[in-house]
């Protein structure tokens, strides 16, 4: 019954589910149904998070919700782009991410302020329908190194336009005035016409 969120990210699971919980949806996520992670092959964020929400409804019958995103850094031409995930191995070992970033980018201190953005792309697919496609973006600046212990990924060294804190330096609502996934949310919310809660 309900939405599945299709994926195994248990960050974005608790995001999706706070954001949603005003709609009293009910809702079960990738690893509630034991989902195998399908491979990302696709070119683009729009492809990956596509494959993604038709192999989980395909497996189950449920409408599936599935988000690919990532961080681009314009002195490094949009990377890691569609390879956040990759760049961090694994292990998910996001140090060794946050000091390839720094590598490619010359050092620590060309870190500090360089222009980032973080992009989601959600897609909904649903029975017998055509998916739903949203997408967000929010723009901010590198730290020159980690500050923060909330959230996941990359969190810990981005900051939104505006703010002197990171992500990983707020709360789940704070992260969510600005974030990438709640923006594509409020516009996928618009796509199928319900209010924003
Ligand atoms: P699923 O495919 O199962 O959803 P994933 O983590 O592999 O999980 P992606 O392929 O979309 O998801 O990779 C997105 C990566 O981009 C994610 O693992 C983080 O490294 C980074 N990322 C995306 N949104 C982020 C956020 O809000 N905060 C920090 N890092 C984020």
């Amino acid at each position: 019954r309900g939405l599945l969120l299709a994926t195994h990210n248990q960050g974005k699971v608790r995001e999706f589910s706070a954001w949603l919980a005003p709609y009293a949806i009910s809702i079960s996520s990738a690893a509630d149904h034991d989902l195998p992670e399908p491979e990302e092959t696709a070119t683009d964020f729009l492809g990956n998070a596509t494959l993604k929400a038709e192999a989980a409804m395909a497996a189950t019958g449920l409408p599936a919700l599935a988000d690919d995103s990532g961080l681009a850094v314009a002195a490094l031409g949009g990377a890691p782009g569609l390879y956040s995930a990759r760049w961090a191995g694994p292990d998910r070992d996001y140090q060794r991410a946050f000091d390839r970033i720094a590598a490619e980018l010359g050092g620590a201190q060309a870190m500090e302020g360089a222009a980032a953005a973080f992009v989601c792309v959600l897609v909904l697919t649903l029975p017998g329908d055509t998916p739903l496609v949203a997408e967000g973006q929010v723009e901010g600046t590198l730290t020159a190194s980690p500050r923060g212990a909330a959230g996941f990924g990359y969190d810990p060294i981005f900051r939104p336009e505006g703010e002197a804190r990171t992500f990983a330096e707020m709360t789940m609502a704070e992260k969510a005035q600005f974030s990438h996934r709640a923006r594509a949310m409020t516009n996928l919310a618009q796509v199928i016409n319900v209010p924003a809660p």
